[in-house]
């Protein structure tokens, strides 16, 4: 067998007119990095979008990283040129990370790799992919690049066509270790522990250079299939870790790198959770851990029952994100039947029992979906608020091979098949006559006023004459 091959993964570049680090970590690729490392291979990792540049420099509109609460910050960022995709949109356009230089300087301080894996998250951000695999060609020239992750899974023919990477690999990460060896000779040890989420090790968080937080993984899947949404093509099974692993990889986290605040990132944290989750919650709270929990991707309305809301304060969930999306009842079935109007009112009266306040509760609202109107995006804003929550409006990002795609490219007067730049959430391309981009700005409007004070029944009406 060929000896131990070095593999960098690299975290690429996020380009955008906004991101945050709210609790956005590279999970897969800190997934595949430790199951590279238990079979036997060296890993070294780069993160293009860390908080902390080691070289940072100064120019005009170059900001740097900064820390907020919970672990979160802002990436450092630097104004680069428009694509003319974006042409009529009046914003600034950046480039999230660390500076071209910076990473040359630490992609020269490493061994030359034998392999190079790039992941990939949001579809619209594949020109900061490009720009990265453009360095590290620059300097490994000869090194494979192999470019993986969620737009090359979504997007495989685009990301062939324009990455610069090498191949495109789509597989799941059971055939990985088979694909690795035909491309190293070198078989990894644990070729077993890649086929499931309960077997795999914790993602190697210690990789990065300044955790302030830790992701969390502790299922795949979900078992509802709305229409907008791409978790059953990404994760088409559905699986849980059991209590004692989710336990221990807090407790690790805590104790190896001192981190206090967790994000998770099932698509189902909550559901079929007895068994799981829960003992995981129940004993921290037995030994009296204080850590604080956050769930940016939302949890299920339908499991906050009163002891769950209980368990959820006691244990240190701090942001609580609940998936509501709309409040007109043939929509909720036509997008998904996961959620009802008395569902979410009983479930924010279960948390406000519990303890939590208004401000750690954010609902999520989707907004100019196709078919969908501003008027019923302004009445959940409003019932939202009534309830004694926080809406949170989700533009529309249009993802392929959804159910709703053929629609959303139907009314769409942008090319969502051929420019993924167009799925950004902010360029809000499934924008119409009868759902205008003003619709949006006023809808905005509505949801900044509604934070600040719960509106009365019936006030703001978004209509264009507002
Ligand atoms: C967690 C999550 C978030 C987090 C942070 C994500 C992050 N890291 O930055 C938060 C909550 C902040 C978030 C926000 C949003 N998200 Co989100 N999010 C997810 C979610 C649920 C999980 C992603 C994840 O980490 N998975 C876990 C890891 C382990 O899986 P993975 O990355 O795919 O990696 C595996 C493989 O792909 C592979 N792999 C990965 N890299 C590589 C590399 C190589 C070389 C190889 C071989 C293999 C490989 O191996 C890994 C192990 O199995 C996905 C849905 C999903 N189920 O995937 C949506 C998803 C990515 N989000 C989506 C959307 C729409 C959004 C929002 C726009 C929502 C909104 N309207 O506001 C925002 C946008 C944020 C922004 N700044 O622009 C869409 C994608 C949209 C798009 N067009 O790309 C998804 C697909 C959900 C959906 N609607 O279907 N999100
Ligand atoms: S419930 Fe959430 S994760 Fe599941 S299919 Fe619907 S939107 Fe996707």
């Amino acid at each position: 067998m060929s000896k131990a091959p070095f593999i960098l993964l690299v975290n690429p570049w996020i380009t955008d007119f906004a991101a945050h680090d709210l609790w956005s970590k590279p999970l897969g690729l800190l997934s595949l990095g430790a199951l590279l490392r238990d079979g036997g291979c060296g890993v070294g990792l780069i993160d293009c979008v860390e908080r902390h540049d080691p070289f940072p420099e100064e120019g005009p509109g170059i900001l740097p990283g900064t820390d907020r609460e919970y672990g979160t910050g802002k990436f450092p960022r630097t104004p680069v040129e428009k694509p003319p995709a974006y042409r009529e949109i009046p914003r600034r356009y950046y480039r999230f990370g660390i500076q071209p230089d910076s990473l040359r300087r630490r992609l020269r301080s490493l061994p030359r790799p034998d392999l190079i894996w790039v992941t990939s998250i949001m579809t619209y951000w594949y020109p900061g992919i490009h720009q990265t695999v453009d360095i590290l060609r620059e300097v490994f020239t000869d090194t494979p690049i192999w470019l993986g992750g969620i737009y090359a899974r979504l997007c495989p023919e685009h990301a062939a066509a324009t990455s610069g990477a090498d191949e495109v690999v789509t597989l799941a990460p059971a055939l990985l270790p088979a694909k690795l060896e035909a491309a190293t000779g070198f078989r990894v040890r644990n070729a077993g522990c890649w086929k499931h989420l309960g077997t795999s090790p914790f993602p190697a968080l210690d990789l990065l250079d300044h955790p302030t937080y830790a992701p969390l993984l502790t299922s795949v899947g979900c078992p509802f299939r709305c229409p907008y949404c791409a978790s059953a093509i990404l994760q088409p099974g559905w699986e849980r870790r059991n209590a004692p692993d989710i336990y221990d990889e807090i407790l690790h986290w805590h104790h190896r790198l001192a981190v206090v605040d967790f994000a998770f990132y099932d698509d189902a944290l909550l559901l079929r959770a007895e068994e799981t989750l829960r003992p995981a919650l129940e004993r921290l709270v037995r030994e009296g851990c204080r850590f604080r929990f956050h769930t940016p991707n939302a949890v299920h309305v339908r499991a906050l029952s009163p002891d769950w809301c209980r368990l959820l304060y006691e244990s240190g969930f701090t942001t609580l994100r609940l998936g509501l999306e709309t409040t007109r009842p043939d929509r909720q079935r036509e997008w998904g039947g996961k959620v009802g109007n008395q569902m979410f009112l009983g479930a924010v009266k279960n948390l406000l029992g519990a303890g939590f306040s208004r401000e750690q509760l954010g609902v999520y609202l989707l907004c100019g979906l196709p078919g969908q109107t501003p008027e019923e995006v302004a009445e959940a804003i409003r019932v939202v608020a009534g309830a004694g929550a926080q809406p949170y409006l989700c533009e529309y990002s249009p993802v392929p091979g959804t159910p709703m795609w053929k629609e959303a490219c139907a009314v769409s007067p942008y090319d969502l098949a051929g420019e993924p730049l167009y799925h950004n959430n902010t360029f809000f391309a499934c924008r119409r006559p009868d759902f205008a981009y003003e619709d949006l700005l006023r809808l905005k409007d509505l949801n900044r006023a509604s934070r600040r004070r719960p509106l009365e029944a019936g006030a703001m009406r978004p209509g264009r004459e507002a």
